[in-house]
């Protein structure tokens, strides 16, 4: 699997786009902020998939949230979202939908977990309880790809297919705005933001990445059942 996983990082190596995102706060008389952000690739095209963080800094208080969970589909030997966000403390589920074994896995430092061989509901969920970058994969399938961001607050929002992010209710505070991409080039710098009432702001950040591309997906064989 190591094999696997040093060809993945020189395969995001490889080509390199650029990514910039603006970001336009709005800010209402009950103190909670809405952020859009679009994000788009140096070509001005939205980008897709591409995590928005907006984490407080020392100081400012956010209201603490319920524990929460959420799934990763596996379907059609795929991982469906590619990319997921998620709160500290959250319970991801990664349920089977095809009609084959998947065995789920990431050597990520944030997160280092398996489960084994399996179909239809796995036989437990997994707790996600440090903020990072996870990487996942399948021990099957060795073209199954997929990323779950974990950050430490919880105001966060994944781009669609238009580059464009809305994450409302922040209240007022000092926080540092992220913006990652699975296949980005290098680290970004979060940009600080001071939010007080009524205040408006526009930011403009900058990061380099990779082009994604469609990994190779053999055909379904029934007869090896893969
Ligand atoms: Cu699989």
């Amino acid at each position: 699997m190591n094999g696997i996983i040093n060809e993945r990082r020189q395969f995001l190596l490889r080509t390199c786009i650029g990514v910039t995102f603006i970001a336009c706060f709005a800010v209402f008389p009950a103190m909670a902020a809405s952020l859009t952000v679009n994000v788009n690739d140096l070509a001005g095209l939205p980008l897709r998939d591409a995590v928005v963080s907006v984490v407080a800094k020392a100081g400012t208080h956010v209201p603490a949230h319920a524990p929460r969970t959420t799934e990763i589909e596996q379907k059609d030997r795929e991982f469906i979202p590619y990319v997921t966000v998620v709160q500290t403390g959250t319970q991801v589920t990664f349920p089977n939908r095809d009609a084959l074994l998947h065995h789920v896995y990431s050597f990520s430092p944030a997160k280092s977990f398996e489960i084994k061989l399996y179909s239809g509901e796995p036989p437990r969920g997994v707790l996600f309880d440090k903020a990072g970058i996870v990487t996942i994969g399948c021990n099957i399938h060795d073209w199954m790809l997929g990323y779950i961001q974990v950050v430490d607050t919880p105001y966060f929002a994944k781009t669609g297919a238009d580059g464009r992010v809305v994450i409302n209710d922040i209240v007022a505070g000092e926080f540092a705005v992220a913006v990652w991409h699975p296949t980005q080039r290098a680290p970004t710098i979060a940009k600080n933001l001071k939010i007080e009432s009524r205040e408006t702001a526009a930011i403009v950040l900058a990061l380099d990445a990779v082009a994604p591309k469609k990994r190779f997906k053999p055909p379904l064989d029934s007869v090896r059942y893969k």
